[in-house]
């Protein structure tokens, strides 16, 4: 494999797609080496096969806005590679959503679950609805005919979806309830479920919880940990609460949070009642983060700014992808942060990552991460085929357990001759291993 020349093949066909390009070149960077080393890969072509989605939907929905005017969006459904399970990824609603975004989410979730251990292919999708300023209606009313169309292709065996950004609980319920009278039965086709009706323990909290423990599991290698440490995280949703509950409950301070109109600083530290804040101002649909400095005294909004400016130990990145660039990644290194953990997916530019690794920062990529949510979608899973369900031990239990076995692996696989952890490489050549040789024994199918 040259890569060079599958990514130039591939921006011809696909030209402009920048995150989707921008995501398949950082995998095949990584996986090069381990590639080249065994020409059963390149005879199979396998990563020609796995860089293309197996199918892609797309179609229109129509909804009708509480003043009775008609909207026409658009749904998405990417179902990128089912080699080692059922298509297994999140939903997305927001207006930024188009097929690149899609494309790299989905090409990123195929190496994600491989790491989590749990029978998941990867898949994504979602829609450019806006849901800021909507009415709890409107918000059913869409989910409704979003649903309308995505039924025909998912199924508990065939592809799971699940929430992301703009798609929580709320969401899952008004889709799943669409799901469920379409078809007539009551099956695990959607995770991220309420818990009186096929829902996991644990699983709002898990990105921002795993996001936690694999940051803990980096620290150690340092022999540091939370306790005691700034920590910056950017977004105010369902991943940077979890994860602002899980630093706090380790001894670290939350020292900001951020949105799309700037980010807040709070020297005492996000904690307590604050955290409950965070699920009160995300669910008001404004999609602004200030009325936090606002509700809270001391607290500081800086408009327009990105949190990486603060002076912090740790930074936990979990709004959305390319989120943190270049200069805050120097800003960062200047302040002599130690170690950076992304909890939403490629949030930081490929220069960012640079920086910090060629500063020696602990750094730690989304794919791996990330990956609590998705593996506790697959525990929700588990329990919805067994009919069972867990408590919340258990599942926290099996979350740690899998979050440690995802630092395992990428240390593995990525551990330079000078001891530095590449968790970059280690990340991608693990996940895709998996993947690889699952293809490989199916043949050419
Ligand atoms: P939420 O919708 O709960 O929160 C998303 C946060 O990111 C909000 O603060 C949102 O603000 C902000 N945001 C979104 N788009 C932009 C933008 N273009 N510019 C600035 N801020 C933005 O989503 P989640 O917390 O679920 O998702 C956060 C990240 O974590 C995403 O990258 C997602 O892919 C990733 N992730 C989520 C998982 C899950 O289980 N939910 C699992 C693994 C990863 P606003 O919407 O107001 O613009
Ligand atoms: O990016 C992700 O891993 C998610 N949004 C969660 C996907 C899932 O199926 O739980």
């Amino acid at each position: 494999m040259i890569v060079e020349e599958i990514m130039n093949n591939l921006e011809k066909k696909h030209p402009g797609e920048i995150e989707y390009l921008q995501a398949v070149r950082e995998v095949l960077e990584s996986i090069e080496d381990v590639y080249n080393d065994n020409p059963q890969f390149e005879s199979a072509r396998i990563i020609e096969r796995l860089i293309e989605p197996d199918r892609v939907i797309i179609f229109k929905v129509p909804w009708v806005d509480d003043e009775g005017e008609i909207h026409i969006n658009i749904g998405y459904r990417v179902q990128f590679n089912n080699a080692i399970g059922p298509y297994k990824g999140g939903l997305r609603f927001h207006p930024s959503v188009n097929l690149s975004i899609l494309k790299f989410l989905g090409f990123e979730q195929i190496f994600k679950n491989s790491l989590t251990t749990l029978p998941m292919g990867g898949a994504k999708g979602g829609s450019d609805f806006n849901p800021k300023g909507r009415s709890n209606s409107e918000i059913m009313r869409f989910c409704q005919s979003f649903m309308l169309e995505l039924w025909k292709y998912i199924g508990p065996e065939i592809d799971v979806p699940a929430g992301d950004i703009g798609v929580g609980g709320r969401e899952i319920g008004y889709l799943y309830g669409m799901y469920k009278r379409l078809r007539g039965d009551h099956t695990g086709v959607l995770t991220g479920k309420g818990i009186n009706w096929g829902g996991s323990l644990i699983r709002p909290e898990a990105t921002g919880f795993g996001c936690v423990y694999f940051a803990s599991e980096m620290l150690a290698t340092r022999g540091e940990s939370f306790k005691g440490k700034r920590v910056a995280i950017s977004g105010f949703g369902n991943v940077a609460w979890g994860a602002a509950l899980k630093v706090t409950e380790l001894g670290g301070k939350v020292v900001t949070l951020s949105g799309p109109d700037g980010y807040v600083y709070d020297p005492d530290g996000v904690s307590g009642k604050k955290i409950d804040y965070m699920l009160e101002l995300r669910a008001s649909n404004q999609d602004i983060v200030s009325p936090y400095a606002k509700e809270f005294e001391g607290v500081e909004f800086h408009p327009g700014k990105h949190p990486w400016e603060v002076p912090v130990d740790i930074a936990l990145p979990c709004a959305t992808q390319n989120e943190l660039n270049a200069e805050d990644a120097l800003n960062l290194v200047k302040n002599k942060c130690m170690c950076v953990c992304e909890g939403a997916n490629m949030p930081s530019t490929p220069e960012a990552i640079e920086i910090f690794q060629k500063n020696g920062l602990l750094f730690a990529p989304g794919k791996a991460a990330n990956a609590g949510g998705v593996a506790t979608s697959g525990l929700e899973m588990s329990q919805n085929s067994m009919k069972l369900s867990w408590g919340k031990e258990e599942v926290d239990k099996r979350l740690h357990e899998i979050m440690h076995n995802i630092h395992e692996q990428c240390v593995k696989y990525g551990k330079r001759a000078d001891g530095y952890i590449d968790y970059v490489k280690g990340a991608n050549v693990a996940g895709f291993l998996k993947v690889a040789n699952a293809m490989l024994d199916m043949g050419i199918a």
